[in-house]
């Protein structure tokens, strides 16, 4: 099974986070796959095909033989499970790993005043300028809190190693504030600034672009 060919399927813009949550998991495992781009605004997603293999019709979706699988979380664990033997992308133990699920969980459905007003075209076309509104600057308050109890004193990383799934997470959340000039206390700060350095990150972050189309 391990020998079956990868696809991951990412929007054709490079901005989905689920998709850059894959994509980094798959390139710290350095497992070999081929990205394929499906246009949302020409509704790719849409067709047929995509819808069926998909079950959701949402971006991101690993390919991996004959097996398809949408949920980026889904998706990033599925790779573990699959691929022993690779860099774990959840920690071994069961408390860390919680934790880990608690993060990924907890930015995937949590913090939307953030996601709406630093969205990710903010932070891969055009930086935002409008301050926060006062209900995400609640929201900041609330992800600086949190990232100061998650990520320990003097360490670049959650868990004792330098990289799992929930620190590309976290990283990519507070990277939507730091980007715009929002000013991390110093922990977040030396925790994104390790976190967006590595190479899986640079590599979808240096991902030639698209111009842009609103969709
Ligand atoms: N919970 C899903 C969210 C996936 C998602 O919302 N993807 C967006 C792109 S960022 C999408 O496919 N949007 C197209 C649509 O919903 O029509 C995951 O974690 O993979």
């Amino acid at each position: 099974m391990a020998d079956q060919p990868l696809t991951l399927s990412v929007d054709s813009f490079w901005i989905s986070p689920y998709a850059f949550s894959c994509y980094v998991a798959l390139k710290e495992k350095g497992l070999p796959f081929q990205v394929r781009e499906v246009s949302l605004p020409d509704k790719e997603h849409h067709r047929p095909e995509y819808q069926k293999q998909s079950m959701t019709g949402r971006i991101p979706m690993l390919q991996h033989g004959d097996f398809t699988l949408s949920e980026s979380s889904a998706i990033v664990e599925y790779l573990d499970d699959a691929f022993p033997g690779t860099a774990r992308a959840l920690p071994a133990s069961a408390r860390d790993r919680a934790r880990a699920r608690q993060i990924m969980a907890w930015v995937r459905s949590d913090l939307m005043p953030i996601r709406e007003e630093r969205s990710t075209t903010t932070m891969f076309y055009e930086r935002a300028t409008k301050p926060l509104s006062p209900a995400a600057q609640d929201a900041a308050r609330r992800l600086m809190a949190f990232s100061q109890a998650a990520v320990p004193e003097g360490r670049s990383s959650l868990f004792g190693v330098a990289w799992t799934a929930a620190d590309t997470d976290l990283a990519f959340m507070l990277q939507r504030l730091n980007l715009s000039g929002f000013e991390l206390p110093p922990v977040a700060r030396r925790f994104v600034e390790a976190q967006w350095q590595r190479p899986s990150v640079q590599e979808w972050v240096n991902h030639k672009r698209l111009p842009y189309r609103p969709y």
